[in-house]
């Protein structure tokens, strides 16, 4: 009998935490040894070349199309060529629909419009404004990212959106804010992850003031020049580059200034593997995995148990210290270093 052994890179957050925390422990064991949870998820099928038409480009009916492409920043170059578009369309992390990477088809059935999304707390005025209001005010962009998961795969993707200092500047907080505070949709009919109720939904992400307005932070309306498909956290996402991939939150509807520190999902989920900073560390591992190293995800024959994708190494703050290291300085002294993760 062929036993498949899953490495630490392909092994989803599912098995990494829901099963740990919720199942019996020994049991989980014997199954992980027994290669069941391995040989179940290897034989989930990726996108091939026919389905990629299907997988592939903006959501259906998306009135924002037109605006596509927004003029790329230069100032944001990448050391290795660009992912696949049919890879990132494709392998996706997206709790809401459900723990596997192939939850696309799915996601695609989620309407994009009409979609609101709420400003609160801490701000002169809260208000709800529509997503197509909010691409008409702000300043429209392109930017090359690399997205470094946790799980240790990586992807470079070319995000179309806004600096989320834009957003900051729209909302007016209250000089007392600390935090952004970010929420994802919840629609249980459309989104059958969130029907596990052992999930703390909706998923939730903040930020500090001062990573809010940094230059790096950005809110992703489109990829590869058209507008965000749903896998991806169309209509809406952030795309924080220094920070590991569960930070960027998909399909966001609220954003809620505090001088609370939030309790994001992934820390109530599993407190002691996903912490508030996140921050890329290679001198940090996870505690099941090194995080000194990255698969880099080039094209979908990079996935899957018979390829070997580029192993590369992780680079501090996913090589982006120049624009953020100075946010952490005074954070390293007063609580050292395991408060990065
Ligand atoms: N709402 C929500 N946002 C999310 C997630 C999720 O499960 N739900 N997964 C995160 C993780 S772990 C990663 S790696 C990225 C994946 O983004 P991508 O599918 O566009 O590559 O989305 C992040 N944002
Ligand atoms: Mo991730």
């Amino acid at each position: 009998m062929l036993i498949k052994r899953k490495r630490a890179w392909d092994l989803p957050e599912a098995a990494a935490t829901d099963e740990a925390a919720f199942l019996n422990r020994r049991a989980f064991a014997k199954l992980f040894a027994a290669g069941s949870i391995a040989a179940a998820t290897s034989s989930v099928p990726f996108a091939g070349p026919a389905e990629a038409a299907e997988a592939v480009g903006p959501p259906a009916g998306d009135p924002s199309a037109g605006m596509y492409p927004f003029e790329r920043n230069g100032a944001y170059a990448l050391e290795r060529p660009l992912s696949q578009e049919r890879l990132v369309s494709t392998y996706n992390n997206y709790y809401e629909f459900g723990s596997s990477k192939t939850i696309w088809r799915k996601a695609r059935e989620m309407p994009v419009r009409p979609w609101q999304v709420q400003i609160d707390g801490m701000v002169e005025k809260e208000q709800t404004v529509d997503i197509d209001d909010l691409l008409n005010r702000m300043p429209l962009e392109e930017r090359l990212y690399r997205h470094r998961c946790v799980e240790a795969w990586s992807i470079n993707v070319p995000w179309s959106g806004f600096p989320m200092a834009a957003l900051v500047d729209f909302a007016r907080p209250l000089s007392g804010a600390k935090y952004v505070r970010m929420e994802t949709f919840v629609d249980r009919d459309v989104a059958s992850g969130q029907r596990a109720s052992w999930y703390p939904w909706p998923y939730v992400e903040g930020l500090t003031i001062e990573e809010a307005t940094n230059e790096l932070a950005f809110l992703a309306t489109g990829m590869y020049g058209h507008p965000l498909p749903q896998q991806n956290g169309g209509p809406l996402r952030l795309a924080v580059p220094w920070k590991y991939g569960f930070k960027s939150v998909k399909g966001l509807v609220r954003f809620t200034f505090t001088d609370q520190k939030p309790l994001t999902f992934w820390h109530e989920v599993q407190g002691s593997e996903y912490g508030f900073w996140a921050n890329v560390n290679p001198e940090v591992d996870h505690p099941r995995w090194s995080q000194a190293s990255e698969k880099f995800l080039q094209s979908t024959d990079d996935i899957g148990f018979a390829a070997s994708p580029k192993e590369v190494p992780t680079q501090k703050f996913n090589g982006y210290g120049e624009q953020v290291a100075h946010l952490y300085t005074g954070l390293e002294k007063e609580y050292g270093v395991k408060l990065w993760r």
